[in-house]
């Protein structure tokens, strides 16, 4: 029985990096609307772009919490060899991608909550507290991975926000549809929009990240715009991309690709070398850059943070799809 113990990514004060990058954004506001631009040396031509840069925090502090035991991969592979199937079934979308607006972008809060919100994904980031970067694994369940620098907050925050009824029992999230900006929509044997879902539990847990960037700067759009779920020990599929809906729910979410093909992609997806996917083994991965397999690890190395989740279910290939 695993008791419950500090998130790793707690660190007392005195071992935290004092420097922050982070600029407030209150402090740019406040100089644009008190005059003190002027004494400050900022000329008021720079000031949109510094508001800009201020509201999205970025690059924010790295959480030294989050190590990796491998390289960090290359920026140029991770942000062009993308799965976005809104764009399209290959994986050089990110040109397509660019046609995506994010700014205005609303996200909902709905469902089993106190606080139902409608909120811009800007707003929405400043109300959840600072963001900070995250060294992540990724593991595609086509069995490509990556390791990346994210940019964002934890959804336990999120979590926190809504005030979940106690009837609350998972969070479905939602991506955008707009069959005249993204073709792959216009693909109907897909169930469109995309869809994913997670326990309360699960994100409740330290690990989930909503991601507004990766390599230190705001998101391109290919990589899921303005804002993405990042669930690193579970395959790739359940970190949905561009969301526009966060729903509470007493019913178990069925996600888009578990409706078109349960036997191959389950709701938990969570990673293990030792249940290959019917069509190929999970056992090794490739990282983006390299030619090299490497072994797959359980949990895609998190268990130490996740592995309690699931201490109380059936160890069976359900858990693991
Ligand atoms: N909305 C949406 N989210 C998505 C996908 C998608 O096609 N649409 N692909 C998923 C898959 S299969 C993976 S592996 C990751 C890939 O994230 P990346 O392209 O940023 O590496 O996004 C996931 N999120
Ligand atoms: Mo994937």
């Amino acid at each position: 029985m695993l008791i419950q113990k500090k998130p790793s990514w707690f660190i007392p004060e005195h071992e935290a990096t004092p420097e922050s990058v982070y600029v407030n954004r209150r402090q740019i506001l406040a100089a644009m609307g008190f005059g003190l631009a002027g004494g400050l040396g900022i000329l008021p031509s720079m000031l949109p772009t510094m508001a800009a840069a201020a509201i999205s925090g970025f690059p924010a502090q790295r959480n030294p919490a989050y190590t990796l035991d491998r390289d960090i991969s290359p920026e140029e592979e991770a942000t062009t060899y993308t799965n976005f199937y809104e764009f399209g079934s290959s994986k050089n979308i990110f040109r397509k991608a660019k046609r995506l607006r994010t700014d205005p972008w609303k996200v909902k809060i709905r469902g089993m909550v106190e606080e139902k919100i409608t909120i811009d994904a800007d707003e929405l980031i400043a109300k959840l507290g600072d963001q900070e970067e995250r060294l992540y694994r990724h593991r595609c369940v086509e069995t490509w991975a990556m390791a990346v620098p994210w940019t964002g907050v934890p959804l336990a925050r999120l979590v926190q926000l809504a005030k979940p009824l106690p009837e609350a029992k998972y969070l479905r999230f939602e991506t955008f549809l707009d069959p005249d900006i993204a073709p792959g929509q216009r693909q109907s044997w897909y169930p469109w929009p995309y869809v994913e879902g997670i326990t309360i539990e699960e994100a409740q847990n330290e690990l989930p990240f909503l991601a507004t960037g990766i390599y230190g700067k705001p998101m391109p759009n290919q990589n899921g715009a303005p804002l993405r779920l990042v669930l690193p020990w579970k395959y790739g599929f359940k970190s949905i991309k561009s969301i526009t809906r966060i729903s509470f729910t007493d019913k178990r979410p069925v996600s888009f690709w578990e409706e078109l093909q349960a036997r191959e992609y389950g709701f938990w997806a969570n990673v293990n070398p030792d249940f290959d996917h019917p069509r190929w083994s999970q056992k090794t991965e490739r990282m983006l850059g390299s030619n090299e397999r490497i072994p797959t690890l359980l949990y895609n190395g998190y268990a130490e943070q996740v592995a309690h989740l699931y201490a109380d279910m059936p160890q069976t290939r359900e858990l693991f799809f």
